[in-house]
């Protein structure tokens, strides 16, 4: 402890350069070169003003063409985009949570998928009223896969997570029309309303792409969380490792990339498995070393430990070390780019997803039944692959840094039980951390989310960000490729605590926590929407009141627009550094960045300055605590 030396991005960078040598030596792409074929970007497009959801198109919006051949205006076209765009991410993210509802309807005693927290299907299953008493877990969680994908179709109701959300915030979100219903029917809903001839009343699409949004983070992300720790276990603090360092070039290395965790927790299974470890060995190498990208890598981390090899933008990192014998992909965020890279190596690329098909992989098809096998046979592939290594072409960076994970909202309330100079008892309750806040030890939080985008230096906003948050006595909880920008950096070292102001740093001590808390993947933002619904019952107060924001300065995908969407609906006001392609139409900012605000208590701010964008979100809140007089 005490002996934290950061990995800066300077270095990170000088390590990409490095690899993308190797890369110009067999006559890979990168990213780094289509970028520079897709500069300038389309106008049109980056101000979100072309629309071709007809025939009659594409229209696009200038000063000489105020508007499409239906007459649409650009105020109309900028919201049915975003709308879209919305639509896009929640359905991903809730497809996510169905798949995870369906392989928990599998789970069997003897099958490949158990449940290994039968105490939180049984907490779960009395919050949904659903009997519990006698009956075998296996059926309990049949019966609870069974009516959690009834909430993505039923007709009547809304969600049933809505109820976890404080009073006050579940009224507001009724008045406002936004509450969701069925998950499937706001997807379709936002389709139908973006349809030629519909919606075009910016406050409308907006109204919409709040319920769309609901229906992802308090419905089918919420369903991907809660039933992921059913299956594979609630996250607990562990320590683990992160940056390309972790990989191994005396090991077969197996890269899990994508989100759903059914895949990697099957070959993190496998590649432990005494048999498959000694078929390494006949390979010729020492071990398997399995290491992650993107949230699937998140989901392994918080679960078991399994380094990060990288976020978002380093997943063609991880093929130019040329020490990956098999990158193994499930769905999202996967670049389409691996394919012909991994066929300048000796790489296998494994689809296993009909989700997520690419040219150049080899298609592993996995599903539930199969499950078992199919992640055998992937981890022998790779040991089999070994062999094809070009020794010449190994360069893995000698870069990596420690890291805890694993704070789920469960494990966080329990590790914070004991900061607490408290009298009367706040066990299981979130008034420790409150009461940090209300004295002014810690000053708020600050949800730190999603992705890279090549438009903001990779991990520069997430890393900066996060030290001058922590330097001011502000607490961040991270997910996504923001939490493994993190962990690259070394600032989820718990010897990060010496950058932090004074109160926080005594916490970080008190608790033995690191400043930078790893709340786990995208989905599992739905954790931080349980962690801010808590505080706000435990302290009385409504969310919109508490000292936290949320955001999400480098993001690049339609689920980040989502996210933002139910982080604002919920009463967090959201920091993006990228602007949703909303530029285009004054009204739709307006809505976006004020007018939501009468509704849901809470609005975005788009701030492309990286510096003012943190001061910013300091002051805001600074602006909070002192409505609160704390
Ligand atoms: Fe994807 Fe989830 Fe973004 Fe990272 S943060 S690039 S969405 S992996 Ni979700
Ligand atoms: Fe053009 Fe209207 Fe068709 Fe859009 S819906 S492409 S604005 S005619």
């Amino acid at each position: 402890m005490g002996d934290l030396k950061l990995t800066t991005v300077e270095e990170m960078e000088a390590a990409t350069a490095r690899l993308l040598e190797t890369g110009a030596k067999v006559g890979a792409d990168a990213w780094q070169l289509r970028v520079k074929n897709q500069t300038p970007h389309c106008k049109f497009g980056e101000q979100g003003v072309c629309c071709r959801i007809c025939a009659m198109g594409p229209c696009r919006i200038t000063p000489k063409a105020p508007r499409g051949i239906c007459g649409c205006d650009v105020h109309g076209i900028v919201g049915r985009n975003y709308l879209k765009f919305t639509a896009g991410g929640a359905a991903t993210h809730s497809d996510h949570g169905r798949e995870i509802c369906h392989t928990l309807y599998e789970a069997k005693p003897d099958g490949a998928y158990k449940v290994k927290d039968p105490e939180k299907l049984i907490r779960i299953a009395k919050e949904w009223g659903v009997e519990t008493e006698g009956k075998d877990i296996y059926d309990l969680a049949h019966e609870m896969a069974e009516t959690a994908l009834m909430e993505y179709g039923k007709p009547f109701g809304v969600q049933r997570w809505l109820k976890r959300a404080p009073e006050h915030t579940q009224k507001l979100w009724h008045d406002a029309e936004i509450e969701p219903r069925a998950i499937d029917r706001e997807v379709a809903t936002s389709l139908h309303m973006a349809h030629m001839g519909c919606s075009s009343l910016p406050e409308a699409l907006v109204r919409q792409s709040l319920r769309a949004g609901l229906a992802d983070g308090w419905g089918g992300s919420m369903c991907g969380t809660e039933f992921s720790d059913v299956l594979f276990g609630t996250p607990k603090p562990l320590d683990t490792e992160a940056n390309l360092g972790v990989m191994n070039a005396d090991n077969v290395n197996i890269v899990v990339h994508g989100h759903d965790p059914s895949l990697s927790e099957m070959v993190c299974e496998y590649a432990d498995d005494p048999e498959m470890i000694a078929y390494a060995k006949s390979m010729g190498a020492k071990g398997i070393t399995v290491s992650g990208v993107c949230c699937t890598s998140n989901e392994v981390a918080m679960r078991r430990g399994v380094p990060m090899a990288g976020n978002f933008l380093q997943q063609e990192n991880v093929v130019l070390t040329g020490a990956c014998e098999a990158i193994v992909v499930d769905v999202q965020c996967i670049f389409p780019a691996l394919g012909p890279l991994s066929k300048c190596f000796h790489t296998k690329f494994i689809t296993t997803s009909p989700i997520a098909q690419m040219p150049d992989s080899d298609y592993i098809r996995f599903d539930v039944g199969t499950a078992a096998e199919k992640a055998k046979q992937i981890v022998m592939t790779a040991c089999e692959n070994f062999k094809n290594r070009k020794p010449d072409l190994v360069y893995i960076p000698d870069m990596k840094q420690k890291a805890t994970v694993g704070y789920s909202f469960e494990a966080l309330v329990k590790t914070l039980d004991g900061v607490t100079n408290s009298q009367v008892d706040v066990t299981g309750t979130t008034k420790p951390l409150i009461e940090c806040i209300t004295s002014g030890v810690i000053r708020g939080a600050v949800a730190m989310v999603g992705c890279n985008n090549p438009k903001i230096r990779p991990d520069y906003a997430h890393i900066e960000l996060m030290k001058k948050l922590i330097a001011n006595d502000i607490v961040v909880v991270a997910s996504g490729c923001s939490a493994q920008a993190a962990a690259k950096a070394g600032l989820m070292d718990k010897a990060a605590k010496d950058l932090c102001g004074a109160g926080l740093k005594r916490v970080c001590e008190l608790a033995d926590i690191p400043p930078v808390l790893h709340m786990g993947s995208c989905v599992d933002i739905s954790r931080m929407m349980v962690l801010v619904a808590e505080l706000a019952k435990d302290s009385g107060l409504n969310i919109s009141q508490l000292p936290v924001v949320g955001c999400a300065p480098e993001w690049m995908s339609e689920k980040a627009v989502s996210i933002g969407n139910y982080v604002v609906a919920t009463g967090i006001d959201t920091f993006l550094g990228v602007d949703p392609y909303v530029a285009g139409s004054s009204e739709m900012g307006q809505w976006l960045t004020e007018g939501v605000r009468d509704w849901v208590e809470a609005a975005y701010t788009v701030e492309t300055d990286i510096e003012k964008l943190v001061d910013k979100m300091i002051d805001r809140i600074e602006e909070k605590r002192t409505a609160l007089g704390i």
